[in-house]
């Protein structure tokens, strides 16, 4: 999978050479740019925002360095320009408190994409006219990650990008320990236990040092219905 991101801050997103997305690049299952939006502002200063037409607080971000920031990442790839909506386009995500909530369902649609493209907002938002402008050569999708208010939307994207980078064939080890996680099955994980059987009074539960899978299997189902209909009631209705 190809992902592009573009951003104020190219250096936040040095940490995705480690752990195992770092690998996954290495080995080629993701090909990461990271490009800085101010390479795309001509002026001395570099400018990125400016006041906002109507009156109001805050800055919103200009249109021309977006437009040509996207322009350069968006030719060349797959998809024909004309035809947006072909789903051999670009997506285009831009993260937005005004987005569509991401899920574990969304990761795993956005895990089959070839072709991933995150604009990172700051200030009070983009031009409009970006997103009318990306949304003819491009789908375009705005995602909010969580009911709360981030300074911009490099943290979502990191999230975003790690939620469906391990889902992507060959980037987790093991895939069997993708379906046993939390959300997957709709439910939360139950709770794991390792060595040693006894630590600071606390007894593993006994039914775990038993044998008995069939036992073991039906208490993990009792504990994630358990602790779902505790913790998140509303992932049952
Ligand atoms: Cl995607 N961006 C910002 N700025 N704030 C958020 C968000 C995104 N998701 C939740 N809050």
């Amino acid at each position: 999978m190809r992902i592009d991101i573009v951003t104020i801050f190219p250096e936040f997103f040095d940490v995705l050479d480690i752990s195992l997305l770092g690998k996954a690049r290495q080995t080629g299952i993701i090909d990461l740019g990271v490009h800085d939006l101010r390479d795309h502002a001509h002026d001395r200063h570099r400018t990125v925002d400016d006041t906002p037409y109507g009156g109001g607080a805050g800055m919103v971000m200009k249109p021309e360095p977006w437009g040509e920031a996207l322009d350069g990442i968006l030719e060349g790839g797959p998809g024909d320009p004309g035809d947006p909506g072909d789903p051999g386009d670009p997506l285009v995500i831009f993260p937005s408190p005004a987005g569509d909530v991401f899920t574990q369902a969304m990761a795993r649609e956005l895990a089959n994409e070839q072709h991933l493209v995150f604009g990172c907002g700051r200030y009070e938002g983009i031009d409009q006219r970006v997103f009318d402008d990306t949304a003819v050569r491009a789908r375009v999708r705005l995602v909010s990650i969580g009911d709360y208010v981030l300074n911009g939307g490099e943290v979502a994207t990191m999230a975003m990008i790690e939620a469906i980078g391990r889902l992507i064939p060959g980037v987790v080890g093991n895939p069997e320990s993708l379906v046993q996680e939390s959300h997957e099955d709709g439910l939360l994980e139950y709770p794991s236990y390792t060595k040693p059987a006894e630590w600071r009074g606390r007894a593993v539960p006994p039914v775990l040092l038993s044998g008995n899978h069939g036992a073991i299997a039906a208490w993990r189902r009792e504990q994630q219905l358990e602790r779902t209909a505790r913790v998140r009631p509303d992932l049952l209705a």
